[in-house]
């Protein structure tokens, strides 16, 4: 066998490919091809540059890009960096490189490594998210949010200035009923208004909008932490105390577009369980606000989000969240200091950790009693901290028979829990079915669930205290960080009032800074640089920057037109390209990074800006590669395989094919050096089916046999149903087959060996490209096409007889389909094997089912 050279060529099809921008289709002009849009999440360029368990995915739209442009199609394969983060922020902390730097090296290492697995991109594509130039369309997007709001009427997100026009007309009465705790005015008020107040109120409708909202506050750090850097309510880093405290921040208006976020997910091909995800997410549910009035407070009221107004004859007590603003006025002058303190404590606690401490029960009773709106009886008000401040309104009605973190409560507090749904055993068990009738509930007794919940909810309008109310669990994205190495938010403040920056003097950049160290106070290290932060001699700077879900909420946009300076992408350019046909990524971004894309997408298509308003069409996860035990790979348990060695020792195109044979794309596995070398077997094989033992090469013009079609045919079709299924492992065992078969008929003709090359191109393109060449092309192999599929050569000119004696099957024989019947008996009785089966007994009948079967009786 001749060696297999991959050292003398790969490096240089890599250049070849680079040089002559072979995979480029953003200048291709043939627009009557189809286009194939396929991308990958871009990595975040880390210190520890790649493990054999990042490229999986990559490998995988690398073969989808390859085989979609041998089809004809026009194929965009972008690759990008999201390079704005925080490690490289607290290694700048700890070191004082500039994150500029660290970046800059890690992206030219990642580059690098892709490059030599022959990972092929549109090379003008590399869009890097701090990139002065990219951002600063990630700002002017911002700035698009804050000037926009959305308009319950035509549904969708509108220019600011039509809200001033209906403001200025008719003052803010017609929005009221689509927005609570918005504030009444009418034309002539507005008018009135100054403009501090103006600009306060507006905030209450930008899709970008300041307030106030919880942080996590590390005092011995003297820094804000992102909820991934606390571990149970301490710091990750250095295990200090976090509390949670209110601070101005900027968040996004993801919420008005809830419904329209649950509906598109009707109309992509995602997998189930990431819809299902984002459905949970969005937490939808109908129901109904309640209002409770409170004993001795004539003018307050207790508002509560309920979805089971059926069980009001069932409440014991009323909740409030710690956060509620009634709390501590509730709170009797005997129990005002011990509630302050329960309130501080519970506040202070993250709501996940809250949510997930459902055994631990704890509450505090302000004193106070709230008045049932029917039967007017007294219910006791406490606080407690399973009520979320953020969600409904923040308070509850507690049911303990029919809900079971209400029992709880109840048990924990002697409470009384009266069951008002039939069915159950609400004294042990709280009973949440909506099963069962109506029950200790007055005229309402009998009803099930759904028409009880109707009249109660009617019963309670007429007398003007419910409502039917559709509450939504998620919240509007924060979009504050206190960093340096962000994207600045491009608005400055003078008297108090956020004014956005003029569009000409985008980007804002960020300023050099000596010192990375937080500044102590909570404020981004930006706040320090005075000179920065001072504007206009009455002017200043927001210091905030934005999160790390910025610059990746609409890269796949900037793919499509990476150089345009005036604009974040021609709108032609975005129709050519958009949706994403296919993006792959991994599952730990179901939720945010995905729904941000989403939202940020529908955003742009309200202004008219973007052709589509979902865009990714779909969507695989790809599962991970562990390490050789079943853990996860990672630099500090040191299992970590680097494919750079690999690919130094068996070459990219082994590497390639080994990472897809090691199991389905979505599936989690462990990795094993140990089975590469099959692979690379079976590529030196598949080598020497085209060379001698002279590294000659040896094909001849010979005309195929019908068992070598076949076996060509064989496989154009299984690899092409495989990659248009993102099955790729079940390529690999096709084309081993397909070498040792060929090698065994000794096939060396250019008519089989040929588009069988171009089958490989995908999976191995460096070998391909190489025997390509020597095979007298002087185009790419990638400008080839296709092989077309016949079925007519899997059409076999035999019939496999399974044979039959006395009923039991003794072997097979292969037979012409020629043969008539009579003529396929004779031959079957001739055959050795067939005598050597009927140990010398005469048959005495013979039934043969033509094509089918023989059966012989003895
Ligand atoms: C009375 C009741 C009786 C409830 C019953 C449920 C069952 P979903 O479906 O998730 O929307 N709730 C309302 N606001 C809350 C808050 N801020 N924090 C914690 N819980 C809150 O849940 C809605 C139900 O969760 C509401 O309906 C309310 O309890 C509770 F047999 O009201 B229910």
């Amino acid at each position: 066998m001749a060696d297999y050279p991959f050292r003398e060529f790969e490096p240089g099809w890599q250049q070849f490919w680079k040089e002559q921008q072979i995979f480029s289709a953003l200048s291709e002009t043939e627009a009557a091809k189809p286009k194939y849009y396929v991308m990958d999440m871009f990595p975040y360029p880390s210190g520890s540059g790649l493990h054999v368990g990042h490229p999986l995915g990559y490998i995988a739209t690398d073969i989808v890009a390859k085989y979609k442009k041998l089809q004809g199609f026009r194929v965009l394969h972008p690759m990008g960096f999201d390079a704005f983060g925080l490690p490289a922020e607290n290694y700048a902390i700890e070191t004082g490189t500039h994150p500029a730097i660290t970046t800059e090296q890690n992206i030219g290492r990642y580059t690098a490594q892709l490059e030599r697995l022959g990972l092929t991109y549109d090379l003008e594509t590399a869009v890097r998210t701090s990139d002065p130039n990219y951002f600063k369309w990630t700002q002017w997007i911002f700035l698009k949010l804050f000037s926009s709001w959305y308009n319950p009427v035509s549904d969708k997100a509108e220019s600011i200035d039509t809200l001033l026009a209906l403001f200025s007309e008719s003052g803010s009465n017609t929005l009221v009923a689509e927005r609570e705790n918005l504030r009444l005015f009418s034309a002539e008020e507005w008018q009135s208004f100054t403009e501090a107040e103006q600009m306060d109120i507006l905030m209450d409708y930008r899709l970008a909008y300041l307030s106030e909202t919880m942080v996590n506050w590390c005092p011995a750090l003297g820094t804000i932490l992102a909820n991934d850097e606390i571990k149970e309510g301490f710091s990750e880093r250095g295990g200090h105390p976090v509390e949670r405290i209110p601070m101005l921040q900027w968040s996004l208006r993801i919420t008005a577009y809830a419904d329209r976020l649950l509906e598109g997910l009707t109309r992509i091909d995602w997998p189930e369980a990431v819809k299902e995800m984002q459905r949970n997410w969005i937490g939808k549910s109908e129901g109904a606000y309640i209002q409770f009035a409170i004993e001795n407070h004539r003018d307050t009221q207790i508002k509560v989000f309920s979805t089971r107004p059926d069980t009001l004859f069932g409440v014991s007590f009323l909740a409030l969240a710690p956060e509620h603003e009634l709390a501590p006025q509730l709170l009797t002058a005997e129990n005002k200091e011990k509630g302050m303190e329960y309130i501080h404590f519970s506040k202070n606690r993250s709501e996940r950790e809250r949510m997930a401490d459902v055994k631990q029960v704890s509450g505090f009773f302000t004193g106070t009693y709230a008045l049932h709106p029917l039967t007017q009886n007294p219910v006791p008000v406490y606080i407690a901290d399973y009520v979320l401040g953020g969600y409904g309104t923040g308070a509850v009605m507690g049911v303990p028979a029919h809900d079971s973190r209400d029992h709880r409560f109840a048990k924990h507090f002697s409470l009384p829990i009266l069951p008002v749904i039939s069915g159950g055993t609400p004294e042990t068990e709280a009973w949440e079915s909506y099963e069962g009738t109506l029950l200790n509930s007055r005229e309402y007794n009998g009803l099930s669930v759904e028409k009880g919940s109707e009249a109660i909810l009617k019963k309670l309008e007429n007398l003007n205290c419910g409502s039917k109310k559709t509450s939504y669990r998620f919240r509007d994205a924060n979009f504050s960080r206190q960093r340096y190495w962000g994207e600045p938010i491009p608005i400055v403040f003078r008297n108090g009032i956020a004014y956005p920056v003029s569009v000409e003097e985008l980007p804002v950049t960020l300023p050099e800074v000596t010192s990375y160290q937080p500044t102590g106070t909570g404020a981004s290290p930006l706040a320090a640089i005075s000179d920065w932060v001072q504007y206009t001699s009455d002017s200043t700077r927001e210091t905030n920057t934005m999160p790390g879900n910025a610059g990746s909420s609409w890269y796949f946009m900037r793919y499509t037109d990476p150089a345009n300076s005036a604009i974040f992408a021609d709108p032609e350019k975005l129709k050519n390209w958009l949706p994403v046909d296919l993006y792959i990524g991994g599952a730990e971004h179901a939720v945010g990074h995905l729904l941000y894309s989403r939202f940020w997408t529908k955003f742009l298509f309200d202004l008219g800006m973007c052709p589509v308003d979902e865009p990714f069409q779909k969507l695989i996860n790809q599962g991970m590669i562990l390490g050789e035990n079943g853990e996860k790979m990672s630099k500090s348990k040191g299992n970590v395989v680097n494919p750079d060695d690999l690919c130094e020792q068996y070459g990219a195109d082994t590497f390639r094919m080994y990472e897809m044979f090691l199991g389905p794309l979505e599936q989690y596995k462990p990795w094993n050096t140990n089975g590469i070398t099959g692979v690379f077997n079976f590529i030196k094989k598949t080598w020497n089916l085209y060379f001698n033992a002279e590294n000659q090469l040896q094909l001849t013009e010979d005309s195929p046999t019908p068992e070598e079609l076949k076996l060509l045919h064989q496989a154009i079709k299984k690899v092409g149903e495989d990659i248009d299924r993102l099955s790729f492992n079940t390529s690999i065992p096709q084309f081993m087959i397909t070498t040792n078969e060929l090698g065994r008929m000794n096939c060396r003709k250019r008519a089989i060996l040929e588009p069988y090359l171009i089958l490989l191109a995908p999976y191995a393109p460096h070998l391909s490209e190489e025997i390509w060449k020597k095979l007298g092309h002087t185009n790419s192999i990638f400008t080839a096409s296709w092989p077309a599929f016949n079925p007519q050569y899997l059409e076999s000119d035999e019939d496999i007889y399974p044979v039959q004696i006395n009923g039991k099957k003794k072997g097979e024989l292969t037979l012409s389909k020629a043969l008539s019947v009579a003529e396929t008996e004779a031959a079957a009785m001739a055959d050795p094997s067939v005598q050597k089966w009927l140990e010398g007994k005469t048959p005495k009948k013979i039934i043969v089912v033509h094509h089918r079967i023989i059966n012989i009786v003895v």
